[in-house]
């Protein structure tokens, strides 16, 4: 006999699986951009990396590019060769800091949104001054004396292009905000994250397996302009480790009214050097970000099952009905 659920039922059933599923992964791929985006394989059909160019030290192999090796000395960048106009967007780089050594080992890595591109200097690698927004994961302290923090350190700053970084204060004279982050020598993948939106700067990472974000700080007022360019650079002098890049992913935050947005076109600004740390619950966007908090994938699961209990429920009680229906007609 023919089986037929009601076609509303059916669409009903179809409505909330797709519903529950977009929730789920309505995220990333929709939202990647090739075009400064860094994955695996790296090297394309041909020689170099479709987008990126190398400066120094850079070696690439099949699955990650080592920006500097573990010797003394060495300086090396990777850099984004197309201009980003896109207003609001965040950045996850996976990356490895790792080394022989135990107790001495630096400098750390940084990842730029820069006017200039493929030029090195001084600040990991990069230089001094920049214009635009530094993020440093410094593994070393340079401070002779006692840190209100301990490395290795996250910070950023934001410049317009007359600041200098000081190295004999890490640049903690200068920059907007920090956290420490134990992300050295690690056994499983470590992550960063920068998520620019509505002015707002958030850097998290995810450094302790547990496959989530972690806030490092937020702040906001913080004015960035389209059109630059994205980097990362690390550096070595008497302490050395690698520093490897392994995925650098950009997402595309701007909605569908992007249209409507003036792009920001002046300076770089900061409202405040060193904000206060901002603990906004993260309600709002990180599932995009293939942030999966424990509760959110759990509220997902049960409203699925739930979904397929209703339209299993249903299926059995039309099949009965027409059962029944056809029953009556044969006697
Ligand atoms: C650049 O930044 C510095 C320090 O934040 C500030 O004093 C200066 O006025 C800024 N220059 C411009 C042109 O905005
Ligand atoms: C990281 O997490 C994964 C999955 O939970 C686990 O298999 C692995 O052993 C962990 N690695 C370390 C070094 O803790
Ligand atoms: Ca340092």
């Amino acid at each position: 006999m023919a089986f037929t659920v009601p076609r509303d039922i059916l669409f009903l059933c179809l409505f909330f699986h797709s519903t529950a599923l977009s929730m789920g992964n309505w995220n990333t791929r929709d939202f990647q951009r090739r075009e400064h985006s860094l994955v695996k394989p790296y090297q394309g059909a041909g020689v170099g990396v479709p987008q990126w160019d190398f400066l120094g030290s850079t070696m690439v192999t099949n699955s990650y590019i080592r920006l500097t090796p573990d010797r003394q000395s060495k300086a090396g960048a990777i850099w984004n060769n197309v201009q980003c106009f896109i207003q609001n967007w965040e950045l996850h780089v996976q990356f490895k800091v790792h080394g022989s050594g135990k107790n001495l080992f630096g400098d750390g890595f940084a990842i730029w949104y820069t006017k200039h591109r493929m030029e090195s200097g001084s600040i990991f690698g990069n230089s001094d001054p920049f214009t635009g927004l530094g993020i440093f994961l410094d593994t070393y302290s340079n401070h002779n004396g006692p840190h209100n923090h301990n490395h290795p350190y996250i910070s950023a700053m934001i410049n317009n292009g007359s600041l200098r970084y000081d190295h004999d204060t890490d640049g903690t004279h200068t920059q907007i905000a920090g956290c420490e982050a134990q992300f050295r020598n690690r056994d499983y993948d470590t992550y960063v994250a920068i998520r620019y939106e509505n002015n707002k700067l958030t850097v998290s990472t995810d450094i302790e397996n547990k496959s989530g974000w972690k806030e490092c700080f937020s702040v906001e007022n913080v004015k960035l302009p389209v059109g630059y360019y994205f980097g990362v650079s690390a550096a070595t002098g008497d302490l050395a480790d690698n520093h490897d890049v392994i995925s650098v992913k950009f997402y595309d935050l701007d909605g569908p009214d992007a249209d409507k947005n003036v792009p920001y076109t002046g300076l770089p600004e900061a409202s405040t050097m060193e904000a206060p740390r901002d603990r906004i619950d993260d309600s709002k966007g990180s599932y995009l970000l293939g942030n999966m908090t424990g509760w959110k994938l759990f509220v997902i699961i049960i409203l699925l099952i739930i979904g397929l209990g209703v339209c299993v429920m249903v299926g059995v009680m039309v099949f009965q009905k027409q059962q029944e229906n056809s029953r009556k007609r044969f006697y």
